[in-house]
């Protein structure tokens, strides 16, 4: 059965997900672990444990945390699940959420009981839906708009409470099923919305679907529209797109707004191809003025134009610093993994500074978390907790993106989360080497072209083409408002720093002042020998 006939014949996600749940076997037939992603849960299979045609299914469990913000009690529920399910560790997601894999098939339920008694939700974190909403971490007024966004465009269905839940809700009881926005399909393809203060766009907010701009001091918001990362290897029609700039509306209107984006969207985007069914490809094919005007033709009044935006500040929300509430601290966690291993304790570290001082907990769109609430006295305490699991001061291995790929992803085709410390180291090495070793280099990796750690505007992106090997894309602007190009590939992990080392040199030698790696390759892109 198609997708599209799968979800309108579903029963509003029901599909056959309680009885196939309560049944021994090890995994869901295709239809239904189609709709458990609705339900915030992928099946997978050990990729290191693949023995010809046979699978070892695991199961991961995603939650939907609006601007990714936790409570000290829900965190330590959080932790408490990575030990009786998986593998040890959680992993902080590039879009707020966390994740836990090696779930297996009868621990399901569970844990998305135990989240629930949480108030963690799962629902909604996968499938054609508006995704968990990602706000600036740094700023509690926009994790409330992500909340008050992603609670508009919450599924109504009840599957979610009759499966996991044993039919009862616990936030809020859902009378009618009906669904005035996604209606009976559902969306063609995923939704994503990103909000950013101004100025910072450490949200990255031309890589989603709708990207949300705030004006400090006034009630004008700026929409994007259009954007996205994912990409095929083998189809050149497929490609990554930054949001374009769609038009200023008042605050007190943003909601309508965004719900006749996602309805234009719900009505036209491509239903008979998913590789051409995000909002991005819409636009293209009708342009973006054909686009504004059956968003306005919706909404029966006309936006005004958009703001000219400036990103100063791109970097994620780490180290120290004063607000209304005491101290926050955000804590760089290398591609977001949670665990301890060998002398690093990060698990052990982060859960005794939760346990013990009990801090508001925000994770950000770059797999960091930030500690806030804290007062004067703690401080002296946490900074020393904090000390035992720093990466060091290198910007590079601070900033540097991986997504998970093996042994999880099914669509990887190779490492990256698992390969990204070699690469950081050599790259670190050759850039000591040339004096660049405290520039801001923004790396992004990924293990296959769909792009989820958002390699395609960064200043170095490397996306996984076969094994052990990466094509190398350059030139993306350090704020992440220029997509980068393919330059060369694939090239192998171990000679992905020495492949760059000639321009890096060439960087180092004749860049101008205060001019980022990313801008000078593009200045001198068609010189360049790579
Ligand atoms: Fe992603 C599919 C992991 C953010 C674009 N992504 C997947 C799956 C579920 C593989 C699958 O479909 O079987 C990966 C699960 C791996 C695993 O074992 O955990 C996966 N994506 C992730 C995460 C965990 C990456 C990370 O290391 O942090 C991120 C989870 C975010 C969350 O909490 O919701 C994640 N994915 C992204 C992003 C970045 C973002 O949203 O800011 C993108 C690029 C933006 C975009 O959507 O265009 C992204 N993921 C994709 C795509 C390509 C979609 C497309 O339009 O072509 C796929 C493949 C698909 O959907 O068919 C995909
Ligand atoms: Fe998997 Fe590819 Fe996404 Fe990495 S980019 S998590 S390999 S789908």
């Amino acid at each position: 059965m198609d997708l599209e006939t799968l979800k309108s014949e579903s029963d509003h996600l029901r599909g056959t997900l309680a009885q196939e749940l309560s049944e021994s076997s090890d995994m869901f037939s295709e239809g239904a672990a189609q709709l458990l992603k609705f339900h915030g849960i992928y099946q997978q299979d050990d990729r290191d444990h693949r023995r010809g045609k046979e699978r070892d299914y695991i199961f991961m469990v995603r939650t939907s945390l609006p601007g990714g913000e936790l409570s000290a009690e829900q965190y330590l529920v959080c932790d408490d699940l990575a030990d009786w399910v998986g593998d040890g560790s959680i992993r902080i997601t590039t879009r707020q959420g966390f994740q836990w894999h090696h779930v297996r098939k009868g621990r399901l339920h569970p844990v998305v009981w135990t989240l629930n008694q949480a108030l963690v939700t799962t629902i909604g974190a996968c499938g054609d839906v508006v995704r968990n909403v990602v706000a600036c971490p740094a700023s509690p007024e926009l994790g409330r708009l992500a909340i008050e966004i992603a609670t508009h465009f919450r599924s109504r269905s009840s599957a979610y409470w009759d499966v996991w839940i044993d039919g009862k809700p616990l936030v809020s009881a859902i009378s009618d099923e009906s669904e005035p926005i996604y209606g009976e399909s559902y969306l063609p393809r995923k939704f994503k919305i990103g909000i950013a203060s101004p100025g910072d766009n450490c949200v990255d907010v031309y890589t989603h679907d709708l990207g949300v701009v705030t004006h400090e001091g006034d009630e004008t918001i700026t929409i994007l529209a259009g954007g996205g990362q994912g990409r095929s290897h083998n189809r050149d029609d497929t490609y990554p797109r930054l949001a374009s700039p769609l038009g200023d509306v008042p605050r007190d209107r943003l909601i309508e707004v965004i719900e006749a984006v996602v309805v234009v969207q719900r009505d036209h985007g491509n239903r008979e191809d998913r590789k051409l069914a995000r909002l991005k490809y819409l636009i293209d094919a009708w342009g973006l003025d054909r686009f504004r005007e059956a968003v306005e033709d919706r909404l029966g009044w006309r936006m005004d134009p958009p703001s000219v935006l400036e990103w100063p500040s791109h970097r994620d929300h780490l180290g120290w610093w004063r607000g209304d509430d005491g101290w926050s601290v955000g804590v760089p966690i290398p591609s977001g993994r949670i665990s301890n291993h060998g002398d690093s304790q990060i698990r052990t570290a982060l859960r005794q500074i939760v346990d013990f001082y009990r801090p508001t907990i925000t994770l950000t769109p770059q797999q960091n978390l930030i500690f806030s609430g804290i007062s004067d006295a703690d401080r002296p305490d946490i900074a020393v907790r904090l000390a035992t699991i720093s990466p060091g001061t290198n910007p590079l291995r601070i900033d540097a993106l991986a997504c998970v790929a093996l042994p999880t992803c099914g669509l990887a085709v190779t490492d990256a989360e698992r390969a990204l410390p070699k690469v950081v180291d050599d790259l670190e090495q050759v850039l000591t080497e040339l004096g660049l070793e405290s520039e801001e280099l923004g790396l992004r990796m990924t293990g296959c072209p769909n792009g989820c750690a958002r390699p395609y505007n960064s200043e170095i992106g490397l996306v996984g083409r076969r094994k052990g090997a990466y094509d190398i894309h350059l030139g993306g602007a350090h704020d992440g408002t220029r997509l980068n190009r393919f330059v060369t590939g694939p090239v192998k992990t171990d000679d992905v720093a020495e492949t760059l080392r000639p321009l890096l040199a060439r960087y180092a030698a004749s860049r101008n002042e205060g001019e980022s790696f990313g801008n000078f390759f593009h200045r001198v892109e068609a010189t360049v020998p790579v």
